[in-house]
């Protein structure tokens, strides 16, 4: 099919709000923009099992333990589905971590800072989770079957995270003075990264203009920022807790809130792999994927074998 005839079939379809499928015709920009983005989210899933895990052996209860175990493994079952979705676009699994490992791919701001205390659970659940949320909410009615369809699952465990990451902080608000202070610790420390992890001002994104054009992006960086703030203010305030935001109010014109400047070279410097955990992150993902080797090679034997 020659390239005119490519762009109308995928128009079409576009147009009509149809979804692109694997085997569907599309622009080469269209797969490689997909590729990019389905690949950093799969990694972001994946690194995002690390602040958590380390707070497995430490779980203040057995009910506390068994949820954030179930969470993180969902985590990582997000990861898997992800990088299923991207492989329909023509690149493999190993490919992917090659460039996760030598920085080529990105994976979200927010997992490169740590997790200090078990407050800090409590604020990854209630706000990491809940700015994902709001973000794959959208992404539901994204362009890409695949990456839609995986959405609608992912945000159904998503909102038990942000539920278990609230009853968290709820918990520490309603206990001692101590408790109180770290979870307004924890919410100091994980705000503004919060915010951050919907990308730079819709004025400063490259990628928006084609994602608007392809139906990849439904609701802007900025959009979903705005959402995010207007549904979390609401939720601290329930719980007493402040948000680290001075310039913080209510603006009735606009029916949401006015908000305090993001640090946007703090953004640059963690995604350009200087934030506090960046190094620790990678060091440990390549290790724990060397160390598996030998779990991939017998599992590619045993298929070749069945498959004979
Ligand atoms: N961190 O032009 P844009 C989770 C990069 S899942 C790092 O606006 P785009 C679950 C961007 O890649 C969290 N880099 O880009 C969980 C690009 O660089 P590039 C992950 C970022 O793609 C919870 C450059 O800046 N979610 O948390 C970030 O149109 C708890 C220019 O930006 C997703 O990935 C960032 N925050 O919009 C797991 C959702 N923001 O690629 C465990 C899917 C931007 O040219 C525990 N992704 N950059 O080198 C998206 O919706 C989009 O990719 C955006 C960015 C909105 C993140």
């Amino acid at each position: 099919m020659n390239t005119t005839e490519t762009k109308s079939s995928f128009q079409d379809k576009l147009d009509q709000d149809l979804c692109i499928e694997p085997k569907d015709t599309m622009p080469d920009e269209y797969r490689k923009h997909l590729i990019r983005q389905i690949s950093q989210h799969a990694h972001s899933e994946v690194i995002g099992m690390q602040p958590e895990g380390n707070w497995i052996t430490r779980a203040p209860s057995l009910r506390a333990k068994q949820i954030l175990l179930a969470k993180i493994q969902d985590e990582g079952g997000h990861g898997l589905y992800l990088y299923s979705t991207a492989e329909t676009l023509g690149i493999s699994r190993e490919e992917m971590i090659e460039q996760l490992h030598t920085g080529k791919a990105k994976y979200s701001n927010i997992f490169n800072y740590p997790a200090l205390t078990w407050a800090d659970i409590g604020a990854i659940g209630w706000l990491v989770d809940g700015a994902a949320i709001v973000n794959q909410v959208s992404l539901q009615k994204t362009s890409y079957g695949p990456y839609a369809r995986a959405m609608v699952r992912i945000c159904k465990e998503e909102s038990f995270h942000q539920r278990q990451g609230y009853e968290i902080m709820t918990n520490m608000m309603k206990g001692t003075k101590e408790q109180q202070e770290m979870a307004q610790d924890a919410m100091n420390r994980w705000w503004w990264p919060s915010l951050m992890m919907f990308g730079p001002h819709d004025s400063d994104s490259p990628h928006s203009g084609n994602a608007f054009v392809w139906k990849i992006k439904r609701k802007s960086n900025d959009e979903l920022r705005q959402r995010f703030i207007d549904k979390t203010v609401q939720q601290a305030e329930t719980i007493g807790l402040t948000i680290p935001d001075s310039d913080l109010k209510w603006n009735e014109t606009k029916n949401c809130y006015d908000h305090g400047e993001i640090n946007w070279e703090e953004f640059r410097r963690v995604v350009n792999g200087n934030g506090p955990c960046n190094k620790q992150r990678m060091t440990h993902h390549i290790k724990v994927h060397n160390e598996g080797a030998w779990v991939r090679e017998a599992a590619a034997a045993y298929a070749k074998a069945n498959a004979k």
